[in-house]
């Protein structure tokens, strides 16, 4: 897979999150008093994890390696699992790299998930030549060396990576584990649980984020028929490499809850998203409070640390900086984690957006989020420079605000909603119904 393939292959979409985060956003730099300061701990308030990929030939990094072990407790050999990596040659294993992470790992006392017992990709030279009988039973047999060696040390294995076709087909990924025969995936299952009974099976995908894409459809029905057959899955990984081109979609939210319903665990596997600044921070909130408003979501993980640790490192995609200091993306997911789980909080503003009248005349409207529910949520805006203010609230679709305080609204559209006062004072308060998208509304402010 190349970022240049997958981006074609993606459909743009035009995000509420990228419109929302038109206005000047200012992300609050540090958690609300006697919250958690780390990530791994704001994601166990709610039982979760937070992880991260790991390179082995970086361990030795004193930056890198603090990062890793103040922040996550859960690690991902970003390669070094692979089958190039563990049967090198037929038959012979090599998991020297792999124990390195593993070991890390477990003397931190953090988890491993394990990638990836079976993908198109990264196979050893000798096994890319290989096909039918001879092909699937190497696999199997790799499968079950691999799961039996780390058996009692994984969380979740990547059983089977990137099996599904991009675009429209909704169907299977030409390769030449797919030309074994179209059960080759719950063959993968089946001798994964057999070697470890304990580790969760997961199914593991990228451009599958998007609810009404073909592909993310693909893999629901293939996770629905394993269900019914009693085929042995545990768990949907959602790789989540965003960028312009394929924007965080405001439905994810339903995606994740849909495959939850299933009867499976979710787990954001990969995560980065290209960018900067408040944009960046805000998609990674967004994220972020997906998976914690879905309570089979059981974790996320970052694929890297610092940017310049990235598969695409030019596109500043991860939390930490070339330096290791912390983004504001960081600050928004650490946020998000200690907002609690999205489901019944209370109300919590540690985030705010402030957005200036662009005509001048000193009115500026600042957003707070309130309460969560898995349905809707509060927000409430408080307007300083006048009294006499007009404040233009705009939701994104399938975004609907369905109540309003503290103020007299008219709408000039379905999604943008026009706030005066009422003589209550200067602050007032909405609530949406968010159908799966829970970026912020944007705000303008004008003097009346
Ligand atoms: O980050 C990994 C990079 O170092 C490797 O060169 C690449 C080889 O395919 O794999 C990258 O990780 C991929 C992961 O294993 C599966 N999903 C997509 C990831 C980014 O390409």
């Amino acid at each position: 897979m190349t970022l240049t393939a997958k981006s074609v292959a993606r459909v743009a979409l035009v995000s509420s999150l990228v419109a929302a985060t038109a206005a000047a956003a200012v992300i609050a730099a540090s958690p609300a008093m006697g919250a958690a300061s780390t990530l791994a701990a704001a994601a166990q308030q709610s039982g979760r994890y937070f992880g991260t990929a790991v390179a082995a030939n970086k361990l030795g990094d004193s930056t890198y390696v603090g990062i890793l072990n103040r922040e996550f407790d859960m690690v991902t050999a970003e390669n070094e699992m692979k089958m190039d990596a563990t049967e090198p040659n037929q038959n012979q294993f090599s998991f020297g790299n792999g124990d390195r992470i593993v070991n890390h790992a477990r003397n931190q006392g953090k988890r491993v998930r394990g990638h990836a017992l079976a993908w198109h990709q990264q196979q050893p030279g000798w096994m890319q030549n290989m096909s039918g009988s001879a092909l699937r039973n190497a696999m199997l047999n790799h499968i079950t060396q691999v799961a039996t060696y780390y058996r009692g040390k994984i969380y979740a294995w990547d059983v089977v990576n990137e099996a599904y076709a991009d675009g429209s087909s909704g169907g299977r990924r030409d390769s030449n584990l797919q030309r074994t025969g179209n059960d080759w995936i719950e063959a993968a299952f089946r001798a994964a649980r057999a070697a470890d009974p304990n580790a969760k099976l997961c199914y593991n995908d990228y451009n599958t984020d998007n609810w009404s894409h073909a592909k993310t459809q693909g893999v629901y029905r293939m996770v629905q028929d394993f269900k019914s057959r009693g085929v042995p899955i545990d768990c949907v990984g959602f790789q989540a490499h965003f960028n312009s081109g394929n924007p965080v979609p405001s439905n994810y939210h339903t995606t994740l809850q849909n495959f939850a319903s299933l009867g499976v665990d979710v787990q954001i596997t990969e995560l980065d998203i290209e960018g900067s600044g408040s944009s960046q921070a805000q998609q990674y909130q967004g994220v972020t409070q997906a998976c914690l408003a879905v309570s089979r979501c059981t974790g996320i993980t970052v694929w890297g640390i610092r940017d310049s640790d990235s598969w695409r490192a030019s596109g500043t995609p991860l939390l930490f900086d070339n330096s290791g200091n912390k983004k504001a993306a960081y600050n928004s997911v650490l946020s998000a984690l200690n907002s609690g789980t999205g489901g019944t909080d209370p109300t919590t503003t540690t985030t705010t957006t402030t957005t200036s009248n662009p005509g001048g005349g000193g009115c500026t409207a600042t957003y707070s989020e309130g309460q969560k529910w898995n349905d809707r949520f509060n927000g409430q805006v408080t307007v300083s420079g006048t009294d006499n203010w007009v404040v233009t609230v705009t939701v994104s679709s399938p975004q609907r605000i369905i109540a309003t305080w503290n103020t007299s609204a008219t709408w000039e559209s379905a999604d943008v909603m026009t706030a005066r006062p009422n003589g209550s004072g200067n602050t007032f308060g909405f609530t949406v119904m968010h159908g799966g998208n829970w970026s912020w509304p944007s705000l303008s402010c004008r003097v009346g």
